[in-house]
């Protein structure tokens, strides 16, 4: 599905506007015939108000910023399709999952939770997976995040959870990080929390790009078929390049050399043509199996263990078109976990219940009243009909006498549909009981699973979550909290909280680990597919190259769908010994080696040789301390041996026989975490 046949994008075209080549006018159409001098009584006197075109620009301008999504508000999104490869119809009677072959217009929007519309995109935090199907019945909306579970049970509980990650009310302090006493305060006072902060403490939290994380619904949801027959499933996505990560010291270098470093790639992924993809599927738990489990279904701080519940694929999403203006699309597109078709249905999970009331209040707000749905954005591809009528910035034009139900002038229209018609009739669930504000005691489990986690991962993987509750509670300046901290994690791993409570200057805990041994492979990245396709190498370079040398090598890494940058002085044209010229389009001051998943150093002259050299050894340096693989040509030799970087894994010399296919063998392994260096 390219530009022609996308329905949304057919229906977004007649909204877009070229203004390249046009006159310029005020909003009422008139040409203006200067812009740069208010109308004025004399040349140095007073402006006057009856300059229109001066007004109406002035107060279009003072009124151009809506509030920011409350959470989640930096984001970014992109275009695409969904196409249906397994039919899902024995499961649910939803259109778009009926036919192998249906094509769904799609729009995604990444983003983080508690950050401010500008900050840094690589901070430690939760990412957000928003998908909106526009299907012939109507938007579905998948508003999941890339870990599996959540903070809290009961969406009571989220504004205080809100309250607690955001910056603290008092200095505003800190942007876009959980680093703070509040968060952690929050974490040891609820410890629902437990599970999910041993997921945001993990790698998962650090994710190398939007096309290299998993999505989740999180939340059970019900499919229904057309029998009326349903199951509990969980929807996950999974990107076809496998799940990546940063590490923690690359992830806040990056914060500062490029904050919009995931918005980048993704764009470029798709200017460049690239392919960026993911399977949709579901993992199924029939209703008689409800209570089958050693956890509550309903409660959102579990996950259910592909290894016992397997995840059953059924689709491709691809993203193949950037936006054309980013806030008339990103900014303005409003998701809503309510918005589901027939076929899929919800259940009584507490936290999925609050925010079915949530998403369309916050809508109101931040878009300005009822009719965002009219948004171009934000509309169904299918035709809409209701009663629903006026409001702030109405654009539809409903005709006629009648906009009430039931009526008999328009023939009772528009008219309900029942369920053989595809008219949504909610899931006639049983429910019983009486009204209680209470837990129940099937959601008081909150260590198991977090250990599940914690056994489920590889020593460098527990290194790296060690290491951020070290970094993070170190951050915390209440003595108090750290200790509460310390007792809590000890119910998941004595020696992680031992190894905390060491670092972070309180008593070592006394409590126990929870007794659970099992764990899950597939919550471990380790084993997570691995390819070279759009991975970045910079080629590090200067006069004097071995031409033909870099040229094969070049193309290999091309030839492998490898991204790369021509990295030099500065930019302009290189020539080689043998006279091959190579174009610069990065010179070492624009760029940084936290940006490349691998350097290819090929050295040269340049004509501060002396700078050149000490950045070269630099970039070197910094690539090796993050584990990154390293190419080295015959002539970056020299500038090698001057770094720390040692040979040994993941370092490829130009002497080797089969040096492209190694170097590349290099880069999809990514990073080579035996190396002697002191940060893991
Ligand atoms: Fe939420 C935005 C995901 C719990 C209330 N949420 C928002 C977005 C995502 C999620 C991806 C951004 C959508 C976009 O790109 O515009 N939220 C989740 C997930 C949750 C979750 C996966 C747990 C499973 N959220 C949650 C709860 C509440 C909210 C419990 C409140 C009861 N979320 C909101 C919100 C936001 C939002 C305040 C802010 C902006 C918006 O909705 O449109 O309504």
């Amino acid at each position: 599905m390219d530009e022609t046949t996308n329905r949304k994008i057919q229906q977004l075209k007649p909204y877009t506007v070229n203004n390249y080549g046009k006159k310029m006018t005020t909003n009422q159409g008139v040409k203006v015939s200067d812009d740069e001098n208010s109308l004025k009584a004399g040349v140095r006197g007073p402006t006057l108000i009856e300059d229109f075109h001066f007004r109406e620009k002035m107060t279009h301008f003072d009124h151009e910023r809506i509030p920011e999504r409350v959470v989640h508000a930096r984001g970014f999104a992109a275009h695409g399709e969904f196409e249906l490869y397994h039919s899902m119809k024995e499961f649910t009677r939803a259109a778009f999952l009926q036919e192998p072959g249906t094509k769904t217009p799609v729009f995604i929007r990444f983003s983080t939770v508690a950050g401010s519309k500008g900050s840094a995109e690589t901070v430690r935090d939760v990412r957000g997976f928003a998908v909106k199907f526009y299907t012939e019945e109507g938007n579905f909306d998948l508003v999941g995040n890339n870990i599996p579970v959540f903070f809290i049970q009961d969406a009571i509980k989220f504004p205080d959870f809100v309250h607690a990650v955001k910056p603290e009310p008092h200095n505003e302090i800190p942007q876009a990080s959980s680093a703070h006493d509040t968060l952690w305060d929050f974490v040891a006072t609820n410890q629902e929390t437990a599970h999910m902060m041993m997921w945001l403490m993990s790698d998962r939290a650090i994710p190398r790009s939007f096309r290299m994380m998993e999505g989740f619904g999180v939340h059970t949801f019900r499919f229904v078929n057309e029998a009326g027959q349903a199951k509990f499933i969980k929807f996950h996505i999974k990107p076809r390049l496998g799940v990546h990560s940063l590490i923690w010291e690359e992830a806040q270098m990056i914060a500062g050399e490029d904050p919009d470093f995931h918005r980048r790639d993704l764009w470029e992924t798709i200017e460049h043509g690239n392919v960026v993809e993911y399977d949709l599927g579901v993992q199924m738990i029939d209703e008689k199996d409800e209570f089958m489990f050693d956890f509550d279904i309903l409660d959102a701080t579990k996950l259910w263990p592909e290894e016992i519940v397997p995840v059953r694929l059924f689709g491709k999403i691809t993203l193949n078109q950037n936006v054309e203006n980013v806030f008339a699309e990103t900014e303005q597109v409003a998701y809503h976990p309510g918005n589901v078709v027939p076929g899929i249905d919800f259940t009584n999970d507490p936290l999925l219940q609050g925010r079915l009331f949530s998403y369309l209040d916050t809508q109101l707000l931040r878009l300005g009243g009822p009719n965002f749905t009219e948004i171009p954005i934000n509309r169904p591809i299918c035709p809409f009909h209701n009663n629903q009528r006026d409001g702030f910035s109405r654009q539809r034009i409903d005709k006629g006498q009648v906009s009430y139900h039931k009526n008999s002038l328009a023939n009772n229209t528009p008219s309900t549909s029942t369920w053989k018609e595809g008219g949504f009739v909610h899931y006639a669930e049983k429910v019983e009981g009486r009204v209680i504000q209470a837990r129940s005691e099937s959601f008081k489990d909150h260590f198991s699973q977090a250990r599940l986690f914690w056994n489920s991962m590889t020593p460098v993987e527990k290194q790296h979550i060690m290491n951020a509750f070290i970094f993070e509670v170190s951050k915390v300046q209440s003595k108090s909290v750290r200790q509460q901290v310390v007792d809590m994690f000890v119910h998941v791993d004595k020696e992680l909280a031992t190894t905390l409570a060491d670092a972070v200057g309180v008593n070592r805990p006394t409590g126990e680990q929870v007794n659970v041994t099992a764990s899950s492979p597939a919550l471990s990245q380790e084993n997570t597919p691995k390819y070279p396709y759009t991975l970045k190498v910079g080629v590090l370079i200067g006069e004097g190259f071995n031409g033909s040398e870099v040229k094969s090598v070049v193309n290999s890494l091309l030839d492998a769908g490898v991204t790369v940058d021509i990295v030099g002085e500065k930019l302009g044209t290189l020539t080689g010994a043998d006279g091959i010229q190579v174009v610069v389009n990065q010179s070492l001051v624009s760029t940084a080696p936290s940006l490349f998943d691998s350097l290819y150093i090929v050295g040269g002259k340049a004509d501060n040789q002396k700078k050149f050299e000490s950045q070269l050894i630099n970039y070197i340096n910094v690539a090796y301390s993050q584990y990154k693989p390293i190419g080295v040509a015959s002539t970056g030799m020299p500038i090698f041996s001057k770094s720390d970087a040692k040979p040994g894994p993941g370092i490829v010399f130009a002497t080797e026989n089969d040096f492209a296919e190694d170097y590349i063998q290099a880069i999809t392994q990514q990073r080579f975490w035996d190396r002697n260096i002191y940060i893991t």
